[in-house]
């Protein structure tokens, strides 16, 4: 089928992250993608050129309006051109998605799949269906392309050479095999000073992977104010593909990931993790966080959900973020059961018919 996906760009880089990643996972099995976006100079990095699949074709928002395809997907309610929206008016109209934000919270539940005649404009009398992704089989579930499962499983079965081989890729020395890998992707009101304060006391031989923007920024800042730590490095990185963002995650012991997409992208790596959700100006990130956290550390030991919910709650401003908290991080790493623990809740996820595999029947049972 042909496909129109809708892409505004609001902020940050998740609108355009979740987009293309859905655009190449429907181009992969075959379907024909036009990405419309109206900021797509992300994608020089996130998705360079040469890697690009042949049947995505990235159109400018303004670009020359054409005849509908088979669906039309509006990401985030980003409510496409009037102009193009007037030729959905057919005999046969495309089928017409909202791809919500992706959320924990029990109310998505009761919404997604629901159908919301148009009642005015352009569109007034088609039919938008809201498909909202999700981590039960109740949801659209999550952005899982075919294929991404065995390749984690080839990387990790030979986990140190793929890290380095991957690392020196990049430039960065391999550091001694007991060092403690760490990636850095946070919004700017994380609480890095406390974090490199609690890793320098730690004492443990730790390399962080700082991605650039707002974790650079805060980085910088730290070791502007602090003398060097022979046992901290910090590695500044450029931006990278979302291929090469997936390696980083699953190269690193502790990913810091933040938004939508790096946060999903962390819960296939099955590396432990810490999530910045968006902030919210009201707040309501802290009720969307506490229901995922709900869910992701089900059925773990009581004292480690304890332990990495207070680690999150620090990280996410909603509790006071001091170095201590921080300098316990390596020996909690050194749990195994954070690792085992992150293995079983991606295994239930895992479980769950992914995405694009569950948008495409949902199409079907509406063309
Ligand atoms: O950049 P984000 O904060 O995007 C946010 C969130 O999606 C949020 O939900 C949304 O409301 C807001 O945008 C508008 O975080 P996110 O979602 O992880 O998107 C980042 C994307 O960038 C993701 O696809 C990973 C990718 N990425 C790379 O490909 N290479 C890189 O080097 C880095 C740092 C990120």
């Amino acid at each position: 089928m042909l496909w129109d996906v809708f892409c505004r760009v609001v902020d940050n880089f998740g609108d355009i992250g979740v987009c293309w990643r859905l655009s190449a996972d429907l181009a992969e099995r075959g379907h024909a993608v036009r990405l419309w976006v109206d900021d797509p100079s992300a994608l020089r990095w996130m998705a360079p050129e040469p890697l690009r699949p042949a049947n995505i074709q990235v159109l400018h928002w303004d670009a020359q309006v054409q005849e509908p395809g088979d669906v039309v997907i509006e990401a985030f309610g980003c409510n496409p051109p009037d102009a193009f929206v007037a030729r959905m008016q057919r005999p046969v109209p495309p089928v017409w998605i909202n791809l919500e934000y992706l959320s924990a919270e029990p109310w998505v539940e009761r919404c997604h799949g629901l159908r919301s005649p148009v009642m005015s404009g352009p569109g007034k009398g088609l039919s938008k269906w809201f498909f909202y992704p999700g981590f039960t089989a109740a949801t659209g579930g999550l952005l899982r392309e075919t294929g991404l499962m065995a390749a984690r499983q080839a990387w990790q079965a030979n986990h140190r050479q793929h890290r380095a081989q991957w690392a020196a890729s990049l430039g960065i020395k391999p550091p001694s095999p007991d060092t403690l890998w760490l990636s850095l992707f946070c919004y700017e009101p994380a609480p890095v000073g406390a974090l490199l304060d609690g890793l320098a006391a730690s004492g443990a031989a730790i390399q962080v992977l700082v991605t650039p923007g707002f974790a650079t920024d805060l980085a910088r800042q730290w070791q502007a104010a602090h003398p060097p730590v022979s046992t901290l490095s910090l590695h500044e990185l450029p931006p990278i593909s979302q291929a090469e963002f997936d390696h980083l995650l699953w190269a690193c012991d502790l990913n810091f990931v933040r938004g939508e997409d790096s946060a999903v992208r962390a819960l296939w790596a099955g590396q432990p993790h810490v999530w910045h959700i968006y902030p919210q100006d009201d707040g309501v990130h802290a009720g969307k966080l506490d229901a995922f956290m709900d869910r992701w550390m089900a059925g773990w030991p009581d004292d480690l959900a304890h332990e990495v919910r207070g680690l999150w709650l620090s990280w996410n401003g909603l509790r006071p973020a001091e170095a201590g908290n921080f300098a316990a991080l390596p020996s909690l790493l050194n749990d195994p059961r954070w690792a085992a623990s992150q293995g079983s809740a991606r295994q239930r996820l895992a479980e769950i018919p992914d995405l694009v595999t569950q948008l495409c029947g949902f199409v079907s049972d509406r063309r």
